[in-house]
């Protein structure tokens, strides 16, 4: 069950013969989460009620199926309940917010956010049961120090939060995909190695009983496809 990365080692191939799924009941899945996804959205505000730890184990898995470069699966997810470590990471992050709202993302940044009415204060990061934070390995670090290439590292980890996001939603969970920058504390107050990078912090739990969200719209199917 467990495997190790291994480097130049071939894998066997084995026959993959998934039962092919009649169209009806394509068409009525495919449909049903496109409706079911529509409803997520980014949650700032949330109780501190306990949630499952299980299903969130479980979404970290999920995420953990998605494809990546050469198969290296460059991501750690580090759980954070222990409120402690969760509120020095709200001092933290609320002190780079504040200088970045107080202008370091500049003018068109800030007047991009302003309908999201998001600021340097993250409660959040204290509230919500579990934060999970990612990081990506930009490279492979052996015990003995020996390091390795990864490849296409952005791509992997972002494929594989949007599959995190996907699993928590459907497991009836709320998420917010936040970015503190710069996150570079992120890895020192967790103490991890020198080859990860933090790349999101995604609190996870339920939404506070008066949780408001803005009344975005999305682009429509038409405004986001291109058919050739
Ligand atoms: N990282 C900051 C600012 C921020 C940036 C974008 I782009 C957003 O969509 C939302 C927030 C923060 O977390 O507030």
């Amino acid at each position: 069950m467990t495997w190790s990365p291994t480097h130049g080692d071939q894998f066997e191939p084995v026959p993959y013969r998934p039962a092919r799924m009649p169209a009806d009941e394509t068409l009525a899945n495919a449909a049903a989460l496109r409706r079911r996804m529509d409803e997520r959205r980014s949650v700032r505000s949330f109780s501190p009620d306990p949630v499952p730890e299980q299903a969130v184990l479980d979404a970290i898995a999920v995420a953990s199926t998605a494809p990546s470069g050469a198969h290296q699966q460059p991501w750690t997810f580090v759980l954070v309940s222990d409120p402690a470590v969760r509120k020095q990471i709200r001092t933290a992050a609320e002190a780079e917010e504040t200088v970045s709202y107080d202008g370091r993302l500049g003018e068109e940044w800030l007047t991009a956010l302003r309908p999201l009415g998001t600021d340097a204060i993250k409660t959040h990061l204290t509230d919500a049961p579990f934060l999970i934070v990612v990081f990506q390995q930009r490279f492979y670090l052996e015990e003995d120090g020996t390091t390795r290439k990864h490849y296409y590292v952005d791509e992997s980890v972002g494929i594989a939060v949007g599959m995190l996001l996907t699993a928590l939603h459907v497991a009836g969970l709320s998420a917010l995909t936040h970015t503190p920058s710069p996150m570079r504390f992120l890895g020192e107050v967790l103490g991890r190695p020198r080859n990860e990078k933090a790349f999101a912090v995604i609190p996870v739990g339920y939404p506070a009983d008066d949780c408001m969200v803005p009344n975005l719209r999305r682009k429509s199917l038409d405004q986001v496809l291109v058919r050739v």
